[in-house]
């Protein structure tokens, strides 16, 4: 497409998703065995949203029911008003009174390769005991707990733990800084602080407990630190406030009431990974909460008794909350938990455990696959993942080219590919097919949940059937967040402000003629090119698209005639080597592939780039080097080091 066949105003590249067109149907022996296969359950849920989640709400055990499923005054709800119960009670005990106690929970594997299987008996001893100890601290309903742990079963122990009692737990992320840290904690009021000695990362400890003591020597509301024993670095423990695990359970008793909470009573806190701005501690409830999370993981990941699941996120976010800790353990699943990097000892590591454990159902993120791209086929040679039956994606718009990658090297062109698209803020998942009975498209998240109402708007709030736009919410939803904790202002107006009563989560977004949704990334990256709308992903799926691209990111920068022009940062694959040759190449595929319009203006290859540890790239520093500016707030930034060579190489070019 050319700059001048484009309608003013109309995104000039919708073509280039849209050709990607072919569609994959639900294979046939997978759906033959699949859950969920009737296509009506969508008009259903549509006709009766009410019904649909009660019909969720009711697989989960109540002390007591509610009286009401919702209670809507915009934009605050309430649902399942009145209902009483707790979400490690229908985690744990709910399958321990249904026989399925000596039913592995958690096949856990170290970094440096040591193992525990765990039933769920043996992880409801341990949360009880845990809990009886947090109780000894003087832990009780309602009083904060900050967990800063490496992957290890004891973090999971710690969350259900704290909603045993009624605590809030806010999680954060063991990557993070003692600022980041020390903020949260403090944010939060937290009470106890729950970590470790240290955690495995590519063979090297990290060192969380000596973060956790300059974070908490700034934090006045911590009276206790519980130190769990992993690495066994040397650390400090300071004198009557911190405490061993091992000696705070040895005496626990195995059995701890679960405390009835109201519905709505907050079950966490977590802050938001903030690609842009201050963290958000963002509120969710219990009885919504538990109910999304529990019916999405059965639902997306068709999940049987026999499956072996993995999620690879950490649970320091949202991800390892819904998917490892709660919507797996609600569903009595067996799943797999790593604690290190994808490429230690060596970039085989994660096929070497889907075939040690067999795992049947793998989550994991756009970034890790680009990764593995760019490692190549090789590191999958000798490795079966024939056990593999569903592959998902999160964290990011998925381009065609890597999802084509999962599909054919990964899923052996055997397994349905669910791209789930959600946030920290909606708790579970949102957009994504459901594998027995929707057709996907490479680089698409299809179609919304059943009884997930996503429109399309545009600046003025009209509604948008095909072409793109601001992703809009426009009824409540019960794992929907609850608020920011302390800031009811910033709640209303990040989310709310934009069109009445109608929740906006910050994501562009297209539907195209066959009516399926492309996510687009954050409004804030996309950019006005001659007055054109590009958004930064449609060049970095081009730039991708190309066979010596691995990763690429992309901005807008100022540009005196164009208003923005396009910079790109490319990671070459291997066997690769940045020239001016290749530069023109990459700029000429752009044009080819989106029209003369989104052909960059400059090309900067690079090793690294700047991302969250999350994994999400952080367009806003690559902004500020394009434009020659300061940096902005980089404490969130997985590897700092990345943006000063970075710096270099653009006063280079
Ligand atoms: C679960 C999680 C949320 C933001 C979200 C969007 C991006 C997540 C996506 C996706 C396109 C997908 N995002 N999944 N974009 N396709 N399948 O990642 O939560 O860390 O809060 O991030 O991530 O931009 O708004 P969180």
């Amino acid at each position: 497409m050319t700059d001048e066949n484009t309608a003013p105003g109309q995104p000039a590249t919708v073509e280039n998703l849209l050709n990607e067109n072919r569609l994959f149907p639900p294979p046939e022996d997978f759906k033959a065995k699949a859950l969920y296969t009737d296509e009506s359950i969508y008009a259903k849920a549509l006709a009766d949203p009410s019904a649909y989640w009660v019909s969720h709400a009711e697989r989960l055990d109540w002390f007591e029911k509610w009286n009401q499923v919702l209670d809507w005054r915009p934009p605050f709800s309430r649902w399942f008003v009145g209902g009483k119960i707790n979400a490690c009670y229908n985690c744990l005990d709910r399958h321990i009174n249904a026989g399925l106690g000596d039913r592995l929970a958690i096949l856990w594997e170290g970094e440096p390769g040591d193992e525990q299987r765990l039933t769920y008996n043996d992880v409801f001893k341990a949360v009880n005991k845990f809990a009886n100890g947090l109780k000894q601290l003087g832990v009780k309903k309602g009083d904060r707990i900050a967990i800063y742990m490496p992957m290890v079963p004891e973090a999971a122990y710690a969350m259900l733990a704290c909603a045993r009692l009624g605590a809030i737990h806010t999680v954060v992320f063991g990557g993070f800084s003692v600022d980041s840290l020390r903020d949260r904690i403090n944010d939060a009021q937290a009470k106890v602080l729950i970590t470790a000695d240290g955690g495995w990362r590519r063979g090297k400890v990290v060192p969380l407990k000596d973060t956790a003591d300059q974070a908490v020597a700034g934090c006045e509301s911590i009276e206790h630190v519980v130190v769990i024993k992993r690495t066994e670095n040397e650390i400090l423990m300071q004198d009557g406030r911190d405490v061993w695990y091992d000696d705070l359970v040895a005496s626990a008793s195995e059995s701890c009431a679960p405390e009835p909470m109201d519905s709505e009573d907050i079950l966490f806190i977590l802050y938001t990974s903030g690609t842009t701005g201050k963290p958000k501690g963002i509120i969710h409830t219990t009885g919504g909460y538990m109910t999304g999370v529990s019916a999405t993981t059965r639902m997306v990941f068709d999940l049987h008794d026999e499956d072996i699941f993995w999620c690879t996120a950490d649970v320091g976010w949202i991800t390892g909350h819904s998917y490892i800790v709660y919507g797996p353990m609600a569903n009595a699943a067996t799943q797999v938990m790593y604690e290190g990097s994808p490429d230690y000892p060596e970039r085989n590591r994660f096929w070497k455990i889907i075939e040690k454990y067999k795992v049947s159902k793998f989550y994991t993120a756009p970034t890790a696959i680009r990764a593995f791209m760019k490692w190549g086929v090789k590191w999958l040679e000798g490795c079966d993942l024939s056990s593999l039956k569903l592959l998902g994606t999160v964290g990011e718009p998925i381009n065609p080219e890597a999802w084509i990658w999962y599909h054919k090297f990964i899923g052996a062109e055997k397994c349905p590919i669910v791209d789930t698209w959600w946030q920290t803020e909606t708790g579970s998942i949102m957009i994504s097919p459901l594998p027995g009975i929707v057709a996907t498209k490479p680089g698409s998240a299809t179609r919304p949940m059943p009884a997930i109402s996503a429109k399309i708007l545009n600046e003025v709030g009209e509604e948008i059937q095909v072409g793109g736009g601001f992703l809009a919410i426009d009824t409540p939803w019960p794992s929907m967040l609850r608020g920011i904790w302390g800031d009811e202002e910033r709640y209303k107006s990040t989310y709310w402000g934009r069109w009445p009563d109608t929740y906006f989560p910050g994501d562009g977004v297209k539907r195209d003629s066959d009516g399926y949704l492309w996510l687009l990334g954050r409004v804030d990256d996309v950019m006005l090119v001659a007055g054109h709308n590009i958004s930064t992903m449609e060049v970095e799926s081009a730039l991708v698209d190309h066979e010596a691209v691995a990763e690429s990111a992309v901005v807008g920068v100022t540009d005196e005639v164009k208003g923005q022009a396009i910079g790109a940062f490319v990671i070459l694959r291997e066997g690769f080597d940045d020239s001016d040759e290749i530069r023109q190449q990459l700029m000429k595929h752009v044009a080819e592939k989106i029209g003369a319009i989104a052909r960059p203006k400059t090309i900067i290859f690079t090793h690294d780039l700047p991302k969250t540890r999350s994994g999400k790239i952080m367009r806003r520093l690559l902004r500020d080097v394009a434009e020659g500016r300061a940096l902005g707030d980089v404490t969130t930034l997985a590897d700092p080091g990345v943006l000063n060579s970075l710096k270099e190489k653009y006063s280079d070019s």
